[in-house]
């Protein structure tokens, strides 16, 4: 199976899910970054089938949409559990609610006056993201094991919520507190934890030195 995953050239929970999931796996694929022109030429050629990224080829045929990529790509990787619905469920869950959060801060993004923009992020940071995080730690808590997600091996939900407060706590988002993690403690713990894996440590400074 011939696979080509195209995203931007930053470790954003959208495509890193999928391309550190066929990286754990052993799975090879083309791992294109287009940079500005390239994407605004990707954009005109009406090959996106929803026109965003990423986007997944398999053997030629494009696929798109983050949850849709992240299951397959954890499915031929070992980090989804494909036979294990209830399992699957909780999983396909958290990638929801990533993807729910991720929302929250698109409007953000498109406020063009800077004092709306930072009110704005403002306001999210103590009220919806907060909540958010609440209910993401009740599930790691509702956990077994709680070194991760679901189960008692990574998944990709782990993956894709370790990126997504990677995001939150960043910096990059003005008026988003980056100490929120701090007051869930459990949460906190889980980012360190999949954040110091060598596996992940050697492909972050590999490919994104600065992080
Ligand atoms: N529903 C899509 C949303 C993807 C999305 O919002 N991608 C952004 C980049 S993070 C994008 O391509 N934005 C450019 C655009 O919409 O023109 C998914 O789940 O993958």
């Amino acid at each position: 199976m011939k696979l080509a995953l195209t995203y931007f050239n930053f470790p954003f929970w959208r495509a890193e899910v999928s391309r550190l999931a066929l990286h754990l796996g052993g799975i090879p694929f083309e791992d294109i970054r287009p940079d500005r022109d390239q994407w605004m030429a990707l954009k005109a050629s009406g090959t996106l089938p929803y026109g965003q990224l990423p986007v997944l080829d398999v053997d030629g045929v494009r696929y798109a949409q983050t949850g849709a990529i992240a299951r397959f790509c954890g499915q031929l990787s070992g980090l989804y559990p494909t036979s294990d619905p209830i399992a699957a469920l909780r999983v396909d869950e958290l990638l929801d609610a990533a993807t729910e959060i991720n929302y929250e801060l698109y409007p953000t993004m498109r406020v063009k006056d800077p004092e709306e923009k930072l009110a704005m992020r403002q306001a999210l940071g103590r009220e919806q993201i907060p909540r958010w995080l609440t209910a993401i730690e009740t599930r790691l808590l509702d956990n077994e094991t709680q070194a991760y997600f679901v189960g008692t091996q990574m998944t990709v939900a782990d993956l894709a919520i370790w990126r997504l407060i990677a995001w939150f706590t960043s910096g990059i988002l003005d008026g988003v507190p980056t100490d929120l993690v701090d007051k869930h403690p459990a949460l906190k713990a889980h980012h360190a934890a999949i954040d110091a894996d060598p596996r992940i440590r050697a492909w972050m400074e590999s490919h994104y030195p600065s992080k």
